[in-house]
């Protein structure tokens, strides 16, 4: 009998073997499996019983906490009532309500919501229509795009190609052409220990220009952005610095595209970190809370201007040549709506914006504990970034999670950062409980 089979019959656990996982170590955790298999509000529990404080909402998405009753009996009853539509040509009540509800939230003139399935969907799906946008007006020579280094915008090969996290993209070839990359704008030289946005670092977005200067306005199309970046460690915008890529990108008729897919729907204390900080983009990409996790979907949100130019040719013709067989699923269209209920209902946006300075308090007290080279925070997101072992990255990182995990806390690792973003239900005494087994663990590691 081998260790897996023995732990399999010991804690009822399925056979293992045919799963290739995505982004785990498959081999691994085959040998220590951690299977979630109930939750419930800010809980999850293991396969063999052991309660979790989810500190992360499942990965940024279960905003509403875990299994919440409005939108578990929501999908439930529309399970039962239409399973699926086609998007093509056809449609259901639902995802029109839904399309409104967001369109309501998003900043003003970013009227029309297109649905999709994930975030690395809603990114591809952006991409192509920032370039058809431009064939449509008579510039079809602005095809290139821009991204950030260190960025995150899923695994599409757009989105991989406009990310900037090398282990993403490494083996995976050429990726599309016409691609660059602005500089990321983390710096613990002049901007660690700050609270909520650094002022140093406005004046990264003239990287832009650089870029600008190299290619030719005539043949850019867009530049995408996290407003916050989340998957890389939590890197947040130097005060200013949104404004001016805006400002850039207006000089030179290039579109913004702001990656939302975690920032949005009260991460940031706000509907979407666009109107948190104030700047409204062409594009945003959403995903993750648009259904609080509970049922795949992502969506792409379009200014008024970008609809309408699609909105030509004759009547009849399909104007953009894109979709998915699930866009707008009927089960994902009215989790999303009794998501968005809840939020309003419950004042989950409020919510996490008067907890804002609790957990920025509670991380800040970490400054000193062993290993710490920096805090950062905005909204209900947090990151402690660790000093990691001498040419062992990311193991640090690791052990603090493992400590973690056995002490009862789930938290995201990525690279030597820990992160941070717990459902909008949480309460005082959940942050407390986090701030302190992430002391102990970092005493203890
Ligand atoms: N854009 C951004 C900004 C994201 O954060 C995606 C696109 C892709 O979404 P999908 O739904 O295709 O996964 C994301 C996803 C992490 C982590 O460790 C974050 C994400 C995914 C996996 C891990 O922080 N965000
Ligand atoms: N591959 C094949 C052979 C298909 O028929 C389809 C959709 O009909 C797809 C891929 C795309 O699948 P989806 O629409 O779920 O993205």
């Amino acid at each position: 009998m081998t260790d897996n089979t023995a732990r399999r019959l010991q804690a009822d656990l399925p056979d293992l073997q045919s799963y290739w996982m995505p982004f785990t170590g498959n081999r691994n955790f085959k040998k220590h499996p951690r299977l979630i298999s109930r939750a419930s509000g800010v809980h999850c529990w293991t396969h063999d019983g052991h309660k979790l404080l989810d500190s992360i909402a499942g990965l940024w998405c279960c905003n509403a906490g875990h299994c919440h009753p409005k939108i578990v009996e929501a999908i439930q009853k529309q399970a039962a009532v239409l399973d699926y539509a086609t998007a093509f040509q056809m449609g259901h009540p639902a995802i029109f309500e839904l399309a409104n509800k967001v369109a309501d939230l998003a900043p003003d003139g970013m009227d029309y919501v297109f649905f999709v399935n994930s975030g690395s969907e809603a990114v591809d799906t952006a991409l192509k229509m920032a370039i058809g946008y431009h064939r449509l007006r008579g510039e079809g020579t602005r095809t290139r795009l821009i991204g950030r280094e260190r960025g995150y915008h899923g695994v599409g090969f757009g989105g991989m190609s406009v990310g900037g996290m090398s282990p993403n993209r490494k083996m995976f070839g050429v990726m599309l052409p016409g691609v660059d990359h602005i500089s990321h704008t983390h710096n613990l030289e002049h901007n660690a220990y700050t609270k909520g946005q650094p002022q140093w670092g406005a004046h990264l977005a003239d990287d832009l220009e650089r870029l600008v200067a190299l290619h030719d306005a005539s043949n850019i199309a867009a530049v995408i952005v996290e407003p916050i970046a989340g998957s890389t460690g939590v890197v947040l915008p130097p005060k200013g610095y949104l404004q001016r890529l805006r400002e850039i990108c207006d000089r030179h008729g290039i579109l913004l595209i702001f990656d939302e897919v975690i920032c949005a729907f009260g991460r940031v204390g706000d509907s979407f970190a666009a109107s948190r900080f104030g700047v409204t983009p062409d594009l945003i990409t959403t995903a993750k809370g648009l259904t609080s996790g509970t049922v795949p979907m992502g969506a792409v949100i379009a200014k008024k201007e970008i609809y309408d130019t699609f909105m030509t040719g004759p009547e009849g013709a399909i104007e953009f040549f894109h979709g998915y067989t699930y866009s707008g699923h009927p089960l994902a269209a009215a989790a999303g709506n009794a998501t968005m209920d809840v939020y309003r209902e419950e004042g989950l946006f409020e919510r996490a914006r008067s907890l804002e300075p609790y957990l920025e308090d509670g991380l800040h007290s970490l400054k000193g504990e062993p290993y710490v080279v920096d805090i950062r925070n905005i909204g209900l997101i947090g990151a402690v970034e660790l000093q990691p072992i001498e040419g062992k990255p990311t193991a640090r990182a690791m052990q603090l999670f493992s400590h973690c995990f056995d002490k009862g806390v789930i938290v995201r690792t990525t690279g030597d950062t820990a992160a941070f973003s717990p459902p909008l239900i949480i309460e005082k005494q959940h942050i407390d409980q986090i701030i302190d087994t992430v002391r102990a663990a970092l005493r203890a590691i």
